[in-house]
């Protein structure tokens, strides 16, 4: 929306009423109180004024509900005008999304690009149209001038953080089985990157197999069934790209009737609160943070952008890894 045009109209109606009640002065006494005090106006956008579309991958875990809700709560908080669209962790369904807010001509959009390629034709649309992009939590694989910036996490130290914890775990020695997130997404293409920078230094730890779980609990489940099936007492331990894929390798483990975090140990990202309870449980060895909590972030870089403030081409957030020994004392305060 074009906010630049409303601020003429704006100073002219004050003007308008502020030359009518003069004029009611001269004709009834005493004077009037005046009815509209013009507000300074240094045009800027307002988040009052900002509509944000957003497009979401879906709901495929519980780090991914926990986004949801800061994306949309914030909105409220903030009373920006949202629209939101949950894609179904289907490409097809963001690209309709990202072109219905075009059309709408919103003044920002955020998309969450579930995989890393086909985005250039959507997004060039998108700046024709001189409506910007910011992508959250994940990349996309574009020419930078397709969008503003990037808020996420370093998908590829997330990587690198289990792979150290694992090295720990194992004493440097044991096979790995790993549990893959989405196929062609960026948090899965570089948690697989930073996993092997820091294992390849370690040859008695074997990576056995890398398997999709796409992210969700089903999935993990299923998959880690399969493996056991295949490598049976071999395997040492589970590197899960996300925690919800550890919970479900944590049922297939005991199924199998091994015990999850002794027999196999089980590191995953994300560290959600029932990766915390897990932990209490014994049955996760340590999970690695990964914000989604980024709504404030979000609508502040929007409202940046709208008013044409340089920012940072890549926004990193800040992460931690919890292990079972504190879970207990942290879980009360983890807000995903
Ligand atoms: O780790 C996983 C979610 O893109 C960082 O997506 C996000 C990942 C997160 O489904 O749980």
């Amino acid at each position: 929306m074009n906010h630049v045009l409303f601020t003429p109209l704006t100073n002219l109606t004050v003007l308008l009423l502020i030359s009518l009640s003069l004029f009611a002065c001269t004709a009834n006494s005493p004077l009037p109180e005046p009815t509209i005090t013009p507000e300074p106006d240094d045009g800027r956008i307002t988040y009052e004024e900002m509509v944000v579309g957003y497009s979401q991958i879906g709901a495929e875990s519980n780090w991914r509900t926990g986004n949801t809700a800061s994306i949309k709560e914030t909105a409220v908080a903030l009373g920006v005008e949202l629209i939101f669209a949950d894609g179904q962790q289907r490409q097809e369904n963001q690209i309709r999304a990202i072109r219905s807010f075009i059309a709408q001509q919103v003044d920002v959009i955020g998309v969450s690009p579930v995989v890393e390629d086909g985005w250039e034709s959507v997004f060039q649309e998108a700046k024709d149209a001189g409506i910007p992009i910011i992508l959250v939590d994940r990349r996309a694989n574009v020419s930078p001038d397709l969008y503003t910036t990037h808020l996420g996490s370093d998908f590829v130290e997330e990587g690198r953080n289990a792979a150290r914890v694992m090295v720990d775990l194992l004493g440097g020695q044991g096979n790995v089985v790993e549990l893959t997130g989405t196929v062609g997404s960026a948090p899965a293409i570089d948690r697989y990157a930073g996993f092997r920078e820091i294992i390849q230094d370690h040859p008695e730890i074997i990576i056995l197999a890398s398997a999709s779980g796409d992210f969700t609990r089903a999935r993990g489940e299923e998959v880690m069934g399969d493996l056991l099936q295949l490598y049976g007492e071999k395997i040492d331990a589970v590197y899960a790209h996300n925690d919800d894929m550890a919970i479900g390798a944590i049922k297939a483990i005991e199924a199998y009737g091994l015990r999850p975090g002794q027999d196999i140990k089980i590191v995953s990202i994300d560290a959600i609160r029932d990766a915390f309870q897990a932990m209490i449980d014994g049955k996760l060895n340590a999970t690695i943070e990964c914000n989604p909590l980024l709504g404030p972030q979000f609508f502040d870089l929007a409202l940046k952008v709208v008013n044409s403030e340089p920012i940072p081409k890549w926004i990193p957030s800040e992460e931690g890894i919890f292990f079972p020994e504190n879970a207990a004392e942290l879980l009360p305060a983890r807000r995903y």
